[in-house]
């Protein structure tokens, strides 16, 4: 079987964060097809969008088998468990939201999903993790490394938790 490697950013700003990103991560992990390499560390960050919470943000790094249709309908499954319902507020709160950022050095374009992420050149909340997992990933449509991508980004709101914020038992402790 052929696999790729696949960043998928995961964002929280209902109920318990923390929680929520690892539960998410738990469920990711116990996908067949689906091995989680690296995640980053945890970054609090204001919303982009309309006003709402804070958001707990970060980046896993995957080993996948999976084509990119099918992993997207195991995240948007992964988002319904953990209660995420779709009220038509585009960028609204949410418990878990989880987008595909990168695949590999591929771009993908069907009606339902884009990548590279539409959005990731712009947020601040989704690079900030994943240069510390991978700052020379180019971006296969822009040309830019994610750090070169960083670098000419104006200031947003986000703040670096300590790198060992994921609880021990979680799938999600950094081994860096
Ligand atoms: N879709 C297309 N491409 C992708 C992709 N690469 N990954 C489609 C995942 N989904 C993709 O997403 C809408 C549709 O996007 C999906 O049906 C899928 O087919 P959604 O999750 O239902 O709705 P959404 O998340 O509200 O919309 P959107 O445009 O995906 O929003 P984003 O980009 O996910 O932004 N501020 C901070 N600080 N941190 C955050 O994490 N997140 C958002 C949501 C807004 N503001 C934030 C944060
Ligand atoms: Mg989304």
């Amino acid at each position: 079987m052929s696999t790729t490697n696949v960043y998928v950013g995961l964002g929280s700003n209902q109920g318990d964060r923390e929680g929520h990103l690892v539960a998410a991560l738990e469920a990711l992990s116990r996908i067949d097809a689906v091995a989680v390499l690296r995640c980053s560390s945890l970054f609090d960050s204001a919303p982009v969008g309309p006003p709402q919470p804070r958001y707990l943000n970060a980046v896993v790094e995957l080993e996948c088998g999976l084509p990119p249709s099918r992993l997207l309908t195991i995240l948007q499954r992964i988002e319904q468990d953990l209660g995420r319902r779709r009220e038509g507020v585009r960028w609204g709160p949410r418990p878990i939201d989880l987008d595909i950022l990168l695949w590999d050095d591929e771009v993908v374009a069907e009606p339902n999903l884009q990548v590279p992420h539409l959005e990731l050149h712009k947020r601040r909340f989704a690079l900030e993790p994943l240069v510390e997992l991978a700052p020379d990933l180019k971006h296969p449509v822009l040309g830019a490394t994610v750090r070169e991508l960083l670098t000419g980004l104006a200031p947003q709101d986000v703040r670096r938790l300590s790198a060992n914020v994921w609880p021990e038992a979680s799938p999600l402790v950094n081994e860096s």
